[in-house]
């Protein structure tokens, strides 16, 4: 029987951290023996903020390493602008998205205050050129962080009204959402997600951290003036370290709320720690295995942009030919 088909996509933007971890990368290592998985490095959506052409270089090959690295099937990884159908069907799309569905973006709305007067209609565009990943590959299924559910929902909205325009076209994926760690929020600010683009020191634990400047991190990380270590929104400094403990640890919630009773958060913090750096460690040290070789990196990179340009290209033309292009 056909296998159902997971993809997503990371940006090779600023370090990867353990957000992107939790919420995306590691549901992507499991997710790989029951779907036939591609994923992709999204250099195209990089650029919708400014990046320096020297450094963007250097995070493709970062990112793949740490997709590799993490356990992910090097043979399963291309980069977009590898494959020129994601630019092209984007701007079919474009012209079948109303303008009223972007302008509902948050992360748009998000982004563009940090930008100001540098906005582009890239980044506007963003969840256009996200949608013409995702139906490119008639993608079932697409594992991703909260964050990323409304664009997920747009592109199964897009794909909808294709279909009922044209004809039957793109298949209608479905976002899957972790259970522990979809939205890691910011260790300096638990009101913000922890994200690459907020480079503050003390705001989130890169992949690539040594073990002290995890355990500086987290020992500083912002809490409240309360001594008791609980799950409680009400308190998100603490709660969102208690959500990466029980991502880390795969304890329940209960059995760890039993194992810090009247402990207080300096003992907890210890501990969390410790668990975050053996969690990171598999990671740590096979990345330097798979970057050792960059020219070897690139062409497993190619080689996976070989594998699935026939696909892409196979649903573009179809994605033309119902709109009479051509
Ligand atoms: N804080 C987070 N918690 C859980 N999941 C997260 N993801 C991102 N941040 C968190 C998930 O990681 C995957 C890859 O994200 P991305 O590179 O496509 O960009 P993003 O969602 O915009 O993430 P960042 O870290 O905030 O990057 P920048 O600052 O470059 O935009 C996605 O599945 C995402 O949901």
């Amino acid at each position: 029987m056909k296998r159902r088909r997971a993809f997503s996509g990371i940006q090779p933007t600023g370090n990867l951290h353990i957000g992107n971890y939790l919420g995306a990368i590691r549901q992507w290592v499991a997710l790989q023996v029951e779907f036939e998985s591609i994923f992709c490095v999204v250099d195209l959506h990089a650029i919708t903020v400014p990046q320096d052409p020297r450094v963007l270089k250097g995070k493709i090959r970062e990112t793949a390493g740490i997709l590799f690295a993490s356990g992910i099937d090097p043979k399963t990884v291309f980069v977009q602008s590898h494959i020129c159908a994601h630019a092209e069907l984007a701007w079919i799309l474009n012209c079948n998205i109303p303008m009223g569905w972007l302008n509902r973006m948050t992360q748009f709305k998000e982004k563009s205050q940090r930008q100001r007067e540098r906005v582009m209609a890239g980044l506007f565009d963003y969840p256009a050129l996200m949608a013409a990943d995702i139906l490119l590959y008639e993608t079932d299924i697409v594992p991703v962080g909260e964050d990323q559910k409304q664009h997920v929902e747009l592109a199964r909205d897009v794909a909808q009204v294709f279909n009922a325009t044209y004809g039957l076209t793109f298949k209608i994926p479905e976002p899957l959402i972790p259970e522990a760690g979809a939205r890691i929020m910011g260790l300096d600010d638990p009101g913000k997600k922890m994200s690459k683009s907020e480079d503050r020191p003390g705001h989130a634990i890169y992949l690539l951290d040594p073990p002290d400047a995890i355990r500086a991190k987290i020992m500083h990380a912002t809490t409240d003036s309360l001594r008791d270590v609980r799950f409680e929104e009400s308190r998100p400094g603490i709660y969102n370290l208690l959500v990466i403990y029980e991502a880390f640890s795969g304890l329940s919630r209960p059995d760890i709320e039993a194992r810090f009773e009247g402990r207080g958060y300096a003992d907890f913090k210890r501990e969390l720690a410790e668990v975050v750096i053996a969690g990171l460690n598999p990671l740590q040290s096979r990345y330097q295995e798979v970057t050792a070789d960059p020219a070897f990196l690139d062409s497993q990179l190619a080689e996976g942009g070989n594998r699935v340009r026939p696909l892409a290209e196979k649903a573009l033309r179809l994605a033309k030919e119902r709109m009479g292009l051509g």
